[in-house]
């Protein structure tokens, strides 16, 4: 029999939890390798860079990050596709997937590492999942570690007291959202996962297993938790819906996302084309201060050449521009 393809991650990775998702809705045959000291060797032999998930082909080929990961098997294995049959709508789900990956981590990421509950308690989860044989002393010392390492790196997505606030808000603003969105429909567009849900739903399962995120999520947006869970193990319950049909709780989202994380990735871009250490964005509830963030540069590039490829479609180019979004991706 052929290998299985490979997967190294971690439970509290959104990414890791994202790719085994999608390998799982395509009905892939996979091994779930979590990343830890036992298998650095064979980690270490396919990974180009120190993160996951990476990705082990039967071939033997190491894939990294996840957007390229989940186009290139889904150029190869189409059926199911998790891509909406209209340009526009899938410009949404790719537009929704990048959201996820960078706005939604961020809003994950604040969180995980911020309190004082969610660092001891995020810390001893990641010690634990990635030596599961160390004994109890063991884990301290490494969650010890981890929790050092870890709350070194807010500042990275804009972490501090004085943000605080505001990225509890900017959560708190988008579950509302989802859950009017996810009331009637088990996906983002339909009866089946698209490539949005499993960048987005992937942020939000993280948000959902840490306290203070799960907490607020499971208080303030339950259908949004079920859709989290109901991610993990996603099915094909049935067909993608019109713009039409989800036009009505699908554009306050856009909205949202016109209205948050892209003046807040255009600043971003603009910081580091001019060298800044930080940069200044008026953002609804007030400025919000950071220093720029490199990958993010790139994300914008990407959502900018794929909305270059569809607004020459007229329904395309209509929504967007009503939503408030080409104005920053043309
Ligand atoms: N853009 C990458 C991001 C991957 C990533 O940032 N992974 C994190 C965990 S979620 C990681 O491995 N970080 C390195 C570390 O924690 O040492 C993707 O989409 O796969």
């Amino acid at each position: 029999m052929a290998e299985p393809y490979v997967i190294f991650g971690s439970e509290m990775s959104p990414y890791s939890v994202k790719v085994r998702s999608y390998f799982r809705y395509k009905g892939l045959a996979h091994r779930w390798v979590p990343r830890g000291p036992d298998n650095e060797a064979e980690y270490r032999r396919h990974a180009r860079l120190p993160i996951v998930p990476t990705v082990v082909t039967p071939e033997g080929e190491g894939l990294q990050d996840s957007t390229p990961i989940i186009e290139r098997i889904e150029a190869a294995f189409p059926d199911p596709t998790i891509h909406p049959p209209t340009r526009l709508l899938r410009f949404l789900s790719e537009l929704i997937e990048e959201f996820g990956d960078e706005w939604g981590n961020k809003l994950m990421f604040h969180h995980r590492w911020f309190a004082e509950v969610d660092q001891l308690a995020s810390a001893q989860a990641l010690a634990r999942l990635s030596a599961p044989r160390a004994d109890a002393g063991a884990v301290a010392e490494r969650a010890a570690m981890v929790r050092e390492r870890m709350t070194g790196r807010g500042h990275f997505v804009g972490s501090s007291p004085a943000n605080a606030p505001l990225i509890t808000a900017y959560y708190e603003t988008l579950l509302d959202l989802l859950e009017a969105h996810l009331e009637e429909r088990r996906y983002l567009f339909g009866a089946r996962p698209a490539l949005a849900d499993f960048g987005h739903g992937a942020q939000l399962f993280e948000c959902l297993i840490d306290p203070t995120c799960g907490a607020i999520m499971r208080g303030r947006a339950p259908g949004v938790a079920d859709w989290c869970l109901r991610m993990n193990e996603p099915r094909n319950d049935g067909a993608f819906e019109t713009w039409a049909s989800l036009a009505p709780t699908l554009s306050p989202l856009l909205t949202y996302i016109a209205g948050y994380f892209l003046p807040w990735t255009v600043a971003n871009a603009r910081a580091l084309e001019l060298g800044e250490d930080s940069f200044a964005i008026d953002l609804p509830g007030g400025t919000y201060v950071q220093p720029p963030q490199k990958y993010h540069a790139k994300s914008l590039a990407e959502l900018r050449r794929k909305y270059a490829a569809a607004s020459d479609d007229s329904e395309t180019a209509a929504v967007l521009r009503d939503a408030g979004i080409a104005a920053f991706l043309a």
